[in-house]
């Protein structure tokens, strides 16, 4: 009966694990490969979230671009030459949330998105 116990609770405990990373919700930050950028939610465009702790996959598909993400409590960046997939586990607090290629940000490509409480 005890070691019955000890299953339930640890399978409860896997369960529990599980169900909180699947209640993170995930994003996707895509730089390049040409001048463009985007944040992605479940293949749309992002415009407004509401706060939380989000898991963002960044596809930084260029070494002549970065994407950086800035906004309270982040600031978060890949290198202009680096290419490839990072993810990053981010707390997003209200407020207004940019992201850029610093490279070109002065040719428009960046992007924000809202966070509301
Ligand atoms: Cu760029």
């Amino acid at each position: 009966m005890f070691r019955l116990t000890l299953l339930v609770a640890a399978l409860a405990a896997a369960l529990f694990i599980v169900s909180a990373q699947a209640a993170t919700p995930r994003l996707t930050g895509e730089a390049g490969p040409g001048f463009s950028i985007e944040v992605t939610k479940a293949g749309k465009d992002v415009k407004t979230l509401k706060a939380g702790k989000y898991t963002i996959k960044v596809e930084d598909k260029s070494s002549i671009h970065n994407f950086h993400l800035i906004g309270p409590g982040v600031n978060k960046k890949t290198s202009v030459s680096f290419t490839g997939e990072t993810t990053w586990k981010v707390t997003l607090k209200p407020g207004k949330y940019t992201y850029q290629c610093d490279i070109h940000v002065a040719a428009g490509m960046k992007g924000s998105f809202k966070v509301t409480k």
